[in-house]
Order: structure tokens, then C-alpha cells, then sequence
């Protein structure tokens, strides 16, 4: 058979697979720490990462030999039975994370899924509201997956429209507006309030300094749980282990996906203490999958990997190196640099020919893979595992893009 192209490639995708998403024309075949390589042998730095799961970088072998030697002895068991690495895995990432218990899943979505649920079975156990009748607060602009649920809480007409009925039981506020909780929170059948300490599919936004501890200061005084989607904040993507950490505020349930596996198996789990997480019997909620042997030798190889490489202190001094490039630059292009670590976007000025779409396919071109969300933001997470000399390198390459623009 001929070689295929990489139009052939993605034409076979466009044939046979859902048009749900729209991709940048750039086929990948390999991968290794920060770099990818497509079809024709091209190399990238990956400044997406995977959306932040594959923040110990490309196959990291600690991970993928973890992952190679448990496929070996055992897949899965379901949850029908015991398996002899599950405890283990609860019990290194209790510790890790400082929690009661743990509650594995798979995806993002499902995780967050599990978080409501909890939340609505402490309402009603725990603080006492009236059945059927606990409300969660969620900010607009929000991403936290793709159920029907989830979607329910979601702002965002192209994640909602014609999806409907939604799930009740949501109240919306903005994101970043302490009065607007407080009010919400008079409602005494508000069992929880789940965010994201920073808001990433919303264009890495950032809230003020000061926000998340007081919002948890907040719940506490009505006595309802904060909730914190760490799917994508988590796992030393911001420079520190969670996002919370930086205001000092520990969630009363937390969520994690992506870069807890390394972007190598899909996990994801929920923690929480045992005031909330008792709440939940058996048979009342759980999945064929979650807390499978190779998602727990998987994860906990990830996460010792974020510890021996000291992925939180680099994510926090190449971050500052970014940004600073960044907002270096003279172009009318750029509008506004922003993020913690390294999670950050680059708000461009679109004009006719120059959006952020278009950038982002003359960067592939110089060599670095970012995708644009809403239009005119550009998300730049590279692997944590990048150095100062990489970081540099692929800076210039940014440059010689945003360049051709002049
Ligand atoms: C897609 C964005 C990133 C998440 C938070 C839960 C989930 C996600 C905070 C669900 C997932 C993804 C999914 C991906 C695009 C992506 C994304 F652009 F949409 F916002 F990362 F930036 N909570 N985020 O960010 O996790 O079920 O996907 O494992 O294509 O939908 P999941």
C-alpha cells in the first residue's frame, strides 16, 4: 500500500468518524516529553499537552513501563471483586492529597458527575435539606465536561443547544463575584458550590487574588461544600500541586482528571472526607472501569513523577519566563497575557487574516502546536517537564510566527 499522506489521514477521519470537533491540519504519530512528531517526520514542541493531561510529558517511561507491567498481570476485575492494587492506589493518593477517602473514575466528566452526586447525598443526609430540593451554584462560563448534566450548568450555546432537557437543581453566578455567591448562598438549601480556581476553557481566566479563599470562607459560614474542579488546574499544572493551594484553601471536594495518569489511561477521581464520602452506599453509584489495576499503577507512577522531577517549581519559573516573553513582544496582536505556571493565554486582536486560528496554523508551521478557544484566545500549556533552554527556543519560534504577521 502507498504511504498515506497526511490529507489522507485526515480525510479517512472526516469520513468515518463524528465532525465534533475541528482540528488543526497537523497528524501526530509519535511523542516524547515536550515534543510530537507528525506523519512526515516534523517535529513540534506541544504547547497544548493535551489539554493539560499529558503534563509529565509525552510517554514518560516510568508511567508507560508502569502501565506495560500491570497490562501484563492483570486489566481489569470490575469493582464485583478486590483487586490487590486498588488499596494501594487509594491509600498513596489520600496521602498524597491529604483526604479521608478517594472515589475513582475514568473521565473528567464522570468525576465531576460523581462530585455532584455526593454533594446532593450530603445535602440531604448530612445538612438536612428537603429531598429533591439541593441547589449547587456554578459560574457562568464554565466547563466541567460534556453530559447532560454537566451541559445543564453550562453558559455556552454551542455545548447546550438542542441538547435539551437539562438537569435542574443549578444556579448560576458569575465567576469572580463574591456578592453575587453570598446572595446565592442565603438559600438555605444550597448544598454546594463548585469551580474551577481558574477557568480554562473560558480562556485561562484567571480570578482576582483573594477570590477562592474567600469564597471558601463563604461556604463555610452556610455551611456548604466548595467544590473544585482540578481536572485541568491540577497536577502542578499552575506551579503548585492543586490551583487551591495558592490561596491556601483546601476543597471539602475535589476533583481530578487528565495529568493525574500522565495523559496515558484515562483516571479520575474525586476526594473528599468521610462526612461526604459515607454518604454514598453500595450499589448507589460506581462504573465497569473506575479504580481498574493499571488506572492505579498508572496514576500512582504520574503522580510520583510530578514529585522526583519537580514538576511544581519549574511550572512556576518557566510560567513567569512565558508570560514575561510574552508581553515583551511589540505587536498590535497581542492583547492581554495571561495565566499562573504554565497555563496561559495569549488574547489576540483577530482582524481579517489574523485571528487566532491563524496564528495558531503559522505556528504549527515554525513548529509549536497551540489551539485557539473562543475565537481570539490562543492556550499555551506546554509539558511541565519543558526547561529553560526549550522554553527559549520555542519562544523564538512564537516570535518568528507572531512576526510574519507585521
Ligand atoms: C474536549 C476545554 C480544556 C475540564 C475541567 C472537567 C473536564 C474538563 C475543568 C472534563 C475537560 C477538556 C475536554 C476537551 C477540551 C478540554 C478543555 F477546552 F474544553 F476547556 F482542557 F481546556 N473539568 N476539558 O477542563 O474532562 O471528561 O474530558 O475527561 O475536547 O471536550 P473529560
Amino acid at each position: 500500500m502507498a504511504k498515506m499522506s497526511a490529507q489522507d489521514y485526515m480525510d479517512r477521519e472526516s469520513k468515518y468518524g463524528a465532525h465534533n470537533y475541528h482540528p488543526l491540519p497537523v497528524v501526530l504519530q509519535r511523542g516524547e516529553g515536550i515534543y510530537v512528531w507528525d506523519t512526515d517526520g516534523k517535529k513540534y514542541f506541544d504547547f497544548l499537552a493535551a489539554y493539560s493531561a499529558v503534563n509529565q510529558g509525552h510517554c514518560h517511561p516510568k508511567i508507560v513501563n508502569a502501565m506495560i507491567d500491570q497490562a501484563k498481570k492483570l486489566t481489569l476485575t470490575s469493582r464485583a471483586f478486590y483487586n490487590d492494587v486498588l488499596g494501594e492506589f487509594e491509600e498513596f493518593v489520600t496521602k498524597y492529597f491529604g483526604y479521608d477517602k478517594v472515589l475513582p473514575m475514568n473521565t473528567g466528566a464522570e468525576a465531576d458527575e460523581t462530585a455532584i452526586k455526593l454533594t446532593r447525598k450530603w445535602a440531604y443526609l448530612v445538612k438536612g435539606v428537603p429531598e429533591n430540593q439541593a441547589k449547587i451554584i456554578c459560574c457562568a462560563q464554565n466547563f466541567h465536561g460534556r453530559t447532560i448534566t454537566i451541559v445543564s450548568m453550562s453558559t455556552d450555546p454551542d455545548a447546550r443547544k438542542d441538547f435539551g432537557p437539562f438537569t435542574p437543581g443549578f444556579v448560576t453566578i458569575p465567576y469572580n463575584d463574591l456578592s453575587a455567591l453570598e446572595k446565592e448562598l442565603q438559600d438555605p438549601n444550597v448544598a454546594g458550590f463548585l469551580l474551577e480556581p481558574i477557568q480554562g476553557e473560558a480562556g485561562v481566566f484567571v480570578p482576582d487574588e483573594g477570590y477562592l479563599k474567600k469564597a471558601y470562607d463563604l461556604c463555610k459560614k452556610h455551611n456548604v461544600l466548595f467544590i473544585a474542579d482540578e481536572v485541568q488546574t491540577g497536577i502542578a499544572r499552575t506551579g503548585k500541586m492543586l490551583a487551591c493551594d495558592h490561596e491556601g484553601v483546601r476543597p471539602d471536594v475535589l476533583i481530578l482528571g487528565k495529568a493525574i495518569s500522565g495523559g496515558v489511561f484515562p483516571v479520575s477521581c474525586v476526594l473528599c472526607d468521610d462526612e461526604i464520602m459515607m454518604t454514598i452506599k453500595p450499589g448507589e453509584h460506581g462504573s465497569t472501569f473506575g479504580g481498574n489495576p493499571i488506572a492505579g499503577k498508572v496514576a500512582m507512577a504520574a503522580l510520583n513523577v510530578i514529585k522526583d522531577e519537580k514538576l511544581m517549581e519549574n511550572s512556576e519559573k518557566m510560567g513567569k519566563i512565558f508570560r514575561a516573553e510574552m508581553r515583551a513582544i511589540k505587536t498590535d496582536l497581542i492583547q492581554l497575557v495571561r495565566g499562573k505556571g504554565l497555563l496561559n493565554a495569549v488574547v489576540i486582536n483577530n482582524q481579517p487574516g489574523k485571528t487566532a486560528w491563524d496564528v495558531c496554523i503559522e505556528m504549527a508551521n515554525q513548529g509549536v502546536l497551540a489551539k485557539p478557544t473562543h475565537g481570539n484566545i490562543i492556550r499555551f500549556a506546554p509539558p511541565l517537564v519543558i526547561n529553560e533552554k526549550q522554553m527559549m527556543e520555542a519562544i523564538e519560534k512564537i516570535k518568528v510566527a507572531f512576526k510574519k504577521f507585521e
